[in-house]
């Protein structure tokens, strides 16, 4: 599968930033399983293209992404044996692993509604910035489903056990500027500001020590999920690391000579 032969996301790298859209407006981007494979390709390719320094997910017209398409057969059947489950482990889990553990920073840049497991594929990006005119619903209990796609994972490193439970529990929409407060969105902008918001972003982590970011972003997974003595052993591990890339030497020598570093991701 190349992008020429995508049918459900839009796909470019351009400067070293690769925009991945989503891109099913009929049903505000949900997921179908043509579309689960395809952003998992991308994403596959993104984390191999050198020439790529950043990802940008983000969804054509109004929506994000409205997560599983409920008008999909093999979701929705209510006469035969359904295997959520299985659906679940082959088509969501490895697009939330993929975010996660490529050395790249991955931003969601919420143009509009996420839902379900399009809201937690954003909580799986390393950040998150916002339309004033996106919303965030943990819709799964709105149609008797259980959390998926990494959100009880996420949702409750980003906000707290409490606001978690309420959110999983409830399935209420919470908008940008609510969720920026809550620490659900690192920033918010309004629609005519908002391109310009994601294009800076993207733009700076393109130019940015790759390496490092990967090394911090390693360091992150590694402490969300274990004790103290073993992250600070981690993070001297990755510090070893860093101190062999020609960005650190480049961001020592520049910082001597009182400049801006210039950084190539090597
Ligand atoms: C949709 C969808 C959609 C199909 C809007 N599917 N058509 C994984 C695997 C296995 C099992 C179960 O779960 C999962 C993970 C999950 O993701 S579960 C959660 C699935 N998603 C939802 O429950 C969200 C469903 N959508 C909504 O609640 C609303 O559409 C939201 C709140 C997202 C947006 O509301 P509105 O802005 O009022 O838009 P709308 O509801 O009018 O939708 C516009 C169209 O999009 C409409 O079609 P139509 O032909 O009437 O214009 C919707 O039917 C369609 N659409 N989401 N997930």
């Amino acid at each position: 599968m190349t992008a020429a032969t995508y049918s459900t996301i839009l796909y470019h790298v351009k400067e070293g930033i690769a925009s991945l859209v989503f891109n099913r407006q009929e049903v505000l981007n949900a997921f179908n399983d043509r579309m689960s494979e395809e952003v998992y390709v991308a994403l596959r390719h993104a984390a191999r293209d050198e020439n790529t320094r950043c990802v940008i997910i983000t969804g054509a017209g109004k929506a994000f992404c409205a997560g599983q398409d409920l008008g999909s057969r093999n979701v929705a059947d209510f006469d035969g044996e359904l295997h959520l489950g299985e659906s679940v482990r082959e088509r969501y889990n490895p697009i939330i692993q993929l975010i996660r553990t490529m050395d790249k920073p991955v931003v969601a840049a919420l143009n509009g509604v996420a839902a379900g497991a399009g809201c937690s594929i954003a909580l799986a990006c390393d950040l998150r910035l916002a339309s004033t005119k996106a919303n965030l619903i943990q819709a799964f209990v709105r149609i008797g489903a259980a959390p998926d796609s990494g959100s009880s994972f996420f949702l409750p490193r980003l906000v707290g056990l409490g606001r978690a439970t309420e959110l999983l529990f409830l399935g209420d929409k919470i908008n940008a500027v609510e969720a920026e407060r809550w620490g659900l969105v690192n920033r918010v902008a309004e629609p005519e500001a908002f391109d310009a918001l994601v294009q800076d972003y993207a733009h700076r982590l393109s130019q940015a020590p790759t390496r490092a970011i990967a090394l911090a972003k390693r360091a992150l997974n590694q402490a969300m999920d274990t004790d103290l003595t073993t992250t600070l052993e981690h993070e001297a591990w990755m510090q070893e690391l860093a101190g062999r890339s020609s960005d650190y030497a480049e961001g020592v020598r520049a910082f001597t000579e009182k400049r801006p570093p210039v950084y190539t991701g090597k």
